[in-house]
């Protein structure tokens, strides 16, 4: 199952479940359903989750939108989709590839000779976790991502994200560009919050996907593009295949002796590193494509002081 939210002119954020090239409004207020999230807090499960769906879609039998009239700039004037969920919590896995462990100490070492921090993070039985964004500062489809005024090297960061529901169950997936400030991360490891959490420092979407409809998560191709003045000046891909830690693992690592909320997401780290000269540019936009998800895309703002 895919659920979206998005934007209708004259009635504001509603919830949709895609079926095919179709979204069916499932929003049912009477029902406490205002929100993904609120289907996520009811259903705790994935097939809590998409049994609610299901029988929303089936009560409340209204006319389908078309997914392609969705895919549009944000405007109050016309449809579009929004994030697919407002997360109470985003977190952050990090150095879960070892290209990004390699990527980061050659980096390291060439700025402050800090060389091995994120090998052995690689390699350690604990994961790198972090806090990375509440809803304020995550960006759903189409809506621009920022650069922090004070960075002059900011990255995107394509990443599978699961989405949690009750303590432990992964409802569902979605794809998170995890927007970091590479050049204050590399200044000092003590500045990463600064480098990771930001106004605009989260983008997901297009949609929560249930696990069923997913498949196999070590099977999935992420591709990241950079579109600058309309040309592709990047293009990667990485298979979740590469992934070096279990999902199950990190979502267990995140509620040892902590408690996040239902519909807190957690961003599994990038496997594709953007090199250095690509650094995110004002108008720059950022595709990331994730099998059986969908393409984020996301404009990209620079902050001025
Ligand atoms: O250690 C810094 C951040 C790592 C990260 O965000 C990633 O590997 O995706
Ligand atoms: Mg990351």
């Amino acid at each position: 199952m895919k659920l979206v939210q998005f934007f209708l002119p004259g009635k504001g954020q509603r919830v949709g479940l895609v079926r095919g090239d179709r979204v069916l409004d499932i929003t049912a207020p009477e029902e406490g359903v205002r929100s993904v999230l609120d289907l996520v807090v009811q259903g705790k499960t994935a097939a809590g989750l998409a049994k609610r769906a299901e029988w929303l879609a089936r009560r409340l039998r209204r006319k389908a939108l078309d997914w392609p009239a969705l895919q549009r700039s944000p405007s109050r004037r016309a449809p579009h989709l929004t994030i697919p969920i407002d997360p109470p919590e985003v977190w952050g896995a990090g150095v879960t590839y070892k290209r990004s462990a390699e990527f980061r100490d050659e980096d390291a070492a060439e700025a402050k000779g800090q060389k091995g921090i994120y090998d052995s993070v690689y390699e350690s039985p604990r994961p790198e976790l972090f806090f990375k964004a509440t809803a304020a500062r995550c960006v759903g489809p189409n809506a621009p991502i920022l650069v922090r005024s004070d960075s002059r090297l900011t990255a995107a960061e394509p990443e599978l994200a699961v989405v949690l529901g009750a303590p432990g169950a992964i409802v569902g997936f979605t794809a998170c560009n995890d927007v970091s400030a590479w050049d204050i991360e590399r200044e000092n490891p003590l500045f990463l919050p600064q480098s990771k959490i930001y106004l605009g420092c989260c983008a997901l979407g297009p949609c929560l996907v249930t696990p069923d409809e997913v498949g196999d998560p070590y099977a999935l191709q992420i591709r990241c593009s950079i579109l600058r003045g309309g040309k592709t000046v990047f293009s990667e891909a990485v298979n979740t295949a590469q992934l070096h830690r279990r999902l199950e693992d990190l979502v267990s690592w995140l509620l040892r002796d902590n408690v996040v909320p239902p519909g807190t997401v957690l961003s599994t780290g990038t496997g594709i590193m953007v090199p250095n000269e690509l650094a995110l540019r004002d108008g720059d936009q950022v595709d990331i494509e994730i099998q059986g998800i969908g393409r984020l895309s996301n404009p990209v703002k620079q902050l001025k002081n």
